[in-house]
């Protein structure tokens, strides 16, 4: 189905990102092959119980991400939401899964996300959330208290995504979503589509390939992010 020339007239729109997004900025993804969990154990680098094991692996695993994300640029992809996120009228969220900020760094400011970030610590003594760019892997005291309990702020297996009221209510008022880069594996945000969609939404996903919740999107199109994604938003702002 041709999923422009069926659509109504837009006005809110939730665009859910992964790690697919950012692959041609030179960031691993993690299912891909050669991705992160090829490399790592899952279950030891994000899980809290693996953190509780053996916290200088995981503190290791994400220092050396925190710091090679500082080394990437945003690509044609994230520059093209930016480019709409400036442009469009009507409500719009960027619901990233992604710990890098290429997001906001490319320009977009109308950005969530939900699985936190890595230039963020999280203090597990009092809950301060300061921005950190440096190592954690020596016990750094926490700026706001003191105490050598950060830990990196990103959302593991087990734990709860941050702000997911928001993003239902969201969710609830959009006329299109959209996906972008993600493999559909990992629960919330695999399951957004069939939301979006009972609610209403036209739904689009745009992938190198098919993810796993493809049948559930009225139209995809396969291609590389930064070829899609630019082509999509000239479509959507021309139109
Ligand atoms: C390109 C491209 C190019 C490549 N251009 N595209 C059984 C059933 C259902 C659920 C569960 C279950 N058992 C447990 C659960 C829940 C669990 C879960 O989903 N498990 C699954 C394994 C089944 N989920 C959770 O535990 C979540 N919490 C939760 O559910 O809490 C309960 C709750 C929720 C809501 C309300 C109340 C309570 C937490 C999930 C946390 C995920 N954390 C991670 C790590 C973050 C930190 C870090 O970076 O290390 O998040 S895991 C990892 O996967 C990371 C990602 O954000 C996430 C998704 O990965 P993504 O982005 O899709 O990447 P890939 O690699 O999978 O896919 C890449 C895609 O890019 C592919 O599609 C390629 O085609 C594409 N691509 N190059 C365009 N150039």
């Amino acid at each position: 189905m041709c999923f422009m020339a069926a659509m109504a007239p837009l006005r809110n729109i939730v665009i859910l990102t992964g790690a697919g997004i950012s692959a041609e900025s030179g960031i691993d993804t993690f299912r891909s092959a050669g991705g992160l969990w090829e490399q790592h154990k899952v279950e030891d680098v994000a899980t809290p119980e693996g953190f509780a094991r053996d916290p200088d692996l995981v503190l290791r695993f994400y220092d050396m991400r925190r710091a090679a994300i500082q080394t990437k640029t945003p690509n044609p992809a994230h520059e093209a939401l930016a480019k709409l996120d400036g442009a469009w009228g009507g409500e719009l969220l960027i619901v990233t899964q992604n710990v890098d900020d290429l997001h906001e760094r490319a320009g977009a400011t109308r950005v969530l996300h939900m699985h936190g970030e890595h230039l963020n610590a999280w203090c597990a003594a009092c809950d301060a959330r300061p921005r950190w760019t440096e190592p954690l892997i020596h016990r750094p005291p926490c700026p706001a208290c003191g105490e050598p309990a950060l830990r990196p702020d990103v959302v593991w297996f087990g734990e709860v995504p941050y702000e997911m009221d928001r993003i239902h209510a969201a969710l609830r008022e959009a006329d299109l979503f959209v996906s972008i880069g993600t493999s559909g594996a990992v629960y919330p945000a695999a399951g957004f589509v069939r939301n979006a969609r009972s609610l209403g939404a036209q739904t689009l996903e745009l992938n190198l390939e098919a993810s796993q919740g493809s049948r559930w999107f009225d139209e995809t199109r396969l291609g590389p992010a930064s070829e899609v994604v630019p082509a999509w938003v000239d479509e959507l702002l021309g139109g």
